[in-house]
């Protein structure tokens, strides 16, 4: 069974908390005292809580933020018990600015941070991964986890590092400033987080919009999906994943890793969650359409287009009544386009256990069985980080905004740096997949 400590930053990561473990307690059945509401063998609650000697259930959970409010709101809400053990929160937020988040509030909060993160994981007997929520677009998710990264990486440097990170959408952007902050993030951490889930708000809302309206919530004037509604989606992914080691024997974790990111600069994933329906729909799902929904681009949890390119490596978490997928995999294999070189291909792990959604969800259908699709994907790099850097380069050539971020402390020249350094990253990865491809090309002749 994996351990895992949970850093959620900023708002966008702070808020995510919430609706991660509303849906932990409900599928261990523990109640937001962290107390047990049933006595069940075969749950093993040790991925995310510690228990003391009262038998009560601690989150392994830090929350900051450079501002009091959003962790002020968590801690006066339902989850405040759960949630309230190890809170970092600075007095003034990071105005959408990375420098800011790096340098001002980093001196301000990142010495309480760390004494948290050491304190916690001297309680956690072995510590297998950190996991971040954030969203790479405000200052402080940017800023400041680029500067706790480096820090971490210092002191823990065996712990490997997953995250799971909101990025800018291609469309609709929410914040001017969201391409610096991402590529600057992006350009100095890519070497210090091992695999990266990514999200787009704009995929979340897509697949919730029908449902909601559907629900026909009568209590709100607009009918639109909320964040709560998008952070549950995002929930169900680390929920997900982490079920065959809370559920099962299997520990299926650090093998998923190892196998979507086959280089060390190819570490971005996407997560996909099948089937989404409300739960007065009637659609049958048998194991054939389960796994040929996953693989249409619609399920994706951000803005890829899956049909374009061709998938890297696939880990599939079956969750509920699946038998042994052999037969599907083959039909896979068959008609989807996988990079040739890449051995792994499909990875899989079932567990027993199907999706089910905290009462805040209900009016999702928890289908007999479902499926939580990982995958690398050679389109990440063309349609999600190279359309972030001609945002970022659009705007590097008006020079617009760079006074407020050499105000806080940034030179210049280190926004060329990111670029040319995200860039090269970007080189070199189109080099290995080439060479790679060269490679087959040969071994096959
Ligand atoms: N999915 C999701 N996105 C959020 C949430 N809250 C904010 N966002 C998005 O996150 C981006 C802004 O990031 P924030 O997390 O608010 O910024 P921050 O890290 O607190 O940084 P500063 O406020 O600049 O200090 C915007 O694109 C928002 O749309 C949330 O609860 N869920
Ligand atoms: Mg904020």
């Amino acid at each position: 069974m994996p351990e895992i400590i949970n850093i959620n930053i900023g708002q966008a990561g702070c808020t995510l908390a919430t609706s991660f473990w509303k849906q932990i307690c409900h599928e261990e059945d523990i109640d937001f005292n962290g107390m047990p509401l049933k006595v069940e063998d075969e749950v093993r609650h040790g991925t995310f809580f510690q228990q003391n000697s009262l038998g009560q259930h601690i989150a392994q959970q830090i929350l900051i933020d450079s501002e009091e409010d959003v962790i002020d709101e968590i801690l006066l809400g339902s989850m405040g018990n759960m949630l309230g053990n190890f809170t970092i929160a600075g007095k003034e937020d990071s105005s959408n600015c990375y420098a800011r988040g790096k340098f001002k509030v980093a001196k301000e909060i990142r010495g309480d941070s760390m004494t948290n993160i050491r304190r916690l994981s001297e309680v956690v007997g072995h510590l297998d991964q950190f996991q971040f929520f954030y969203s790479t677009c405000g200052g402080t998710g940017s800023g400041f986890t680029t500067s706790l990264l480096i820090s971490l990486s210092d002191i823990f440097n065996k712990v490997p590092i997953t995250s799971h990170a909101v990025m800018p959408a291609n469309e609709n952007q929410d914040v001017v400033t969201e391409p610096y902050n991402t590529v600057l993030c992006q350009a100095e951490t890519h070497n210090l987080i091992h695999c990266k889930y990514c999200y787009h708000n704009s995929a979340l809302y897509e697949l919730l919009d029908p449902i909601i309206r559907q629900e026909g919530r009568v209590t709100k004037l607009d009918l639109s999906p909320t964040f709560a509604d998008m952070n549950h989606l995002v929930s169900l992914v680390p929920c997900g994943v982490s079920a065959g080691g809370r559920f099962e024997a299997g520990d299926c974790m650090k093998q998923m890793n190892i196998n979507l990111v086959p280089f060390p600069k190819l570490n971005i994933i996407a997560p996909a969650i099948v089937p989404l329906y409300h739960n007065k729909s009637r659609v049958p799902v048998n194991q054939h359409t389960l796994i040929t929904e996953a693989f249409l681009s619609n399920s994706e949890l951000c803005d890829i287009d899956t049909f374009e390119g061709r998938y890297i490596a696939v880990f599939l978490m079956y969750r509920g009544n699946v038998r042994m997928p052999f037969n599907n995999h083959k039909f896979v294999r068959n008609s989807i386009d996988f990079v040739p070189w890449c051995p792994t291909g499909i990875k899989y792990e079932i567990c027993k256990r199907g999706i089910t959604h905290e009462p805040d969800n209900a009016f999702l259908s928890e289908p007999e069985r479902g499926l939580i699709k990982i995958s690398n994907h050679t389109t990440i790099l063309t349609q999600i980080v190279n359309k972030i850097m001609q945002r970022y380069e659009k705007l590097l050539e008006r020079r617009a905004f760079i006074h407020w971020y050499v105000q806080e402390g940034m030179e210049e020249g280190e926004f060329q740096n990111a670029s040319e350094s995200l860039q090269g990253a970007l080189d070199e990865v189109d080099t290995i997949l080439n060479k790679a491809a060269d490679f087959n090309g040969d071994d096959d002749e």
